[in-house]
């Protein structure tokens, strides 16, 4: 695969990349070698404000001085125990993040896909043992556009054929119905129905926002039904859409919570799912585990981590500045946008069709230094940390609006 030469330092950087990586991505030519805050640098010493976050695993900006601190304490003490033994800094994360969420019990573990697949198996469990669904009936809902992981069961329910295309066969007991439908939801449910697994915002869907009241009317049925309402804001949570969970914006309490990505503040894979004892206790000793989930050192991170999302008030940064740049970004009269989407700082700019797709657009701003993704060829996703200055952003948006206006 060939490639024009960037420069030589880089340049060294993305052959060996080439030559040892499997190729299951297609990064921007940039290689990274320091973060701070909002900002980035390559190897070339050039400065990027990045406006993707690790997709919102970076929510509290790169190397937190108070994460790294968190972190930097625990690497002194203990790191790795399992769950073989207890140690001294599980509980007091698990506690902090009831209280963030307001659940009972949280199961911790740590990827995003981990704590889904964890939702499932809860959800499965309860829907046999609780429900009194018939062994190995238990249905699913999702829905189309969703992501929720690359886990075969997960990719199994995908509606995306790149993300399964190769790797069946797959797990049986998942429904899709069209995303921000509440009716096709209703109508797809059965005795056997045990969840409905849902995306409060559709991320890697393009930034798909449902229509007001989806969320609270499937909830509700949810509720009429016996269906376990499971809210995956592994992308959308911790402050990430202007509320401390997307669901906050209809007063949704879903009856499992699913976190992972900013709650390791950019420094450690932390993820965990949540519920109230009728779901969490159906788990008994050797149920289920991960020899990583719930560590000292992530428990550690993930601490610090919710406690800048809090002390910061990221929330509410996300929330104004969010609704600025929103309202700023409608306003510049491209010839090339569809529609500007989103909530808080999870905003997406959908490209026309006859502009042709959103990578060059990316590429154009990674010129002017700006660090974006596109995401399903239209769509260029801007989710910068929430502790982004207000005059960073105001200065990205000057250069955003050079590349929609040329
Ligand atoms: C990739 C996407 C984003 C997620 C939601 C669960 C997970 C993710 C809502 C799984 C992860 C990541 C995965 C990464 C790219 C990125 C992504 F484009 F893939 F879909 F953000 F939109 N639920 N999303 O967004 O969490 O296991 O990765 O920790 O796989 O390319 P994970």
């Amino acid at each position: 695969m060939t490639r024009e030469s960037v420069a030589v330092e880089t340049d060294r950087y993305l052959d060996e990349a080439h030559r040892f990586s499997a190729h299951n991505y297609k990064p921007l030519p940039v290689v990274l070698d320091r973060g701070e805050g909002a900002w980035v640098w390559d190897v070339e010493g050039r400065k990027y404000l990045d406006m993707l976050a690790a997709y919102s695993a970076v929510n509290q900006g790169h190397r937190h001085p108070r994460i790294l601190e968190a972190t930097r304490a625990q690497l002194d003490r203990l790191t790795l125990t399992s769950r073989a033994f207890h140690n001294d800094q599980m509980g007091p994360f698990l506690r902090r993040l009831c209280e963030v969420t307001g659940f009972e019990k949280a199961l911790p573990m740590n990827t995003g896909a981990e704590a889904v697949e964890t939702a499932i198996k809860m959800v499965r469990k309860w829907g046999y043992e609780v429900k009194g669904v018939p062994q190995d009936k238990a249905e699913i809902i999702v829905c189309t556009n969703n992501f929720h992981g690359r886990t075969t069961t997960i990719v199994g329910f995908s509606s995306e054929d790149q993300y399964r295309d190769g790797f069946g066969p797959f797990t049986p007991g998942f429904k899709l119905v069209p995303y921000g439908d509440a009716k096709a939801f209703e109508d797809a449910i059965t005795p056997h129905t045990v969840g409905f697994l849902v995306e409060p915002i559709q991320g890697e869907g393009g930034v798909i926002v449902p229509i007001d009241g989806y969320l609270g009317c499937t909830r509700e049925t949810c509720r009429e039904h016996g269906v376990a309402f499971m809210a995956d804001e592994i992308q959308t949570g911790l402050g990430r859409t202007g509320r401390m969970f997307c669901c906050d914006w209809e007063d949704v309490r879903p009856d499992v919570l699913i976190v992972g990505k900013a709650l390791g503040g950019g420094v450690y894979p932390v993820s965990a799912a949540l519920a109230d004892a009728e779901f969490m206790d159906v788990f008994h000793p050797g149920d289920h585990g991960s020899t990583f989930g719930g560590n000292p050192l992530g428990a550690a991170v993930g601490l610090a981590s919710l406690d800048v999302i809090v002390e910061e008030r990221l929330v509410e940064r996300s929330a104004e500045l969010g609704a600025w740049f929103m309202d700023e970004l409608r306003a510049i009269p491209s010839p090339h946008v569809h529609e500007v989407r989103g909530k808080g700082l999870m905003i997406g700019v959908e490209i026309k069709a006859e502009s042709g797709p959103a990578r060059p657009f990316c590429e154009a701003l990674q010129a002017r230094g700006i660090l974006a993704k596109e995401t399903h060829h239209q769509v260029i996703r801007f989710a910068p940390p929430l502790v982004i200055a207000k005059e960073d952003l105001a200065w990205a948006l000057g250069e955003v609006r050079e590349v929609l206006t040329s």
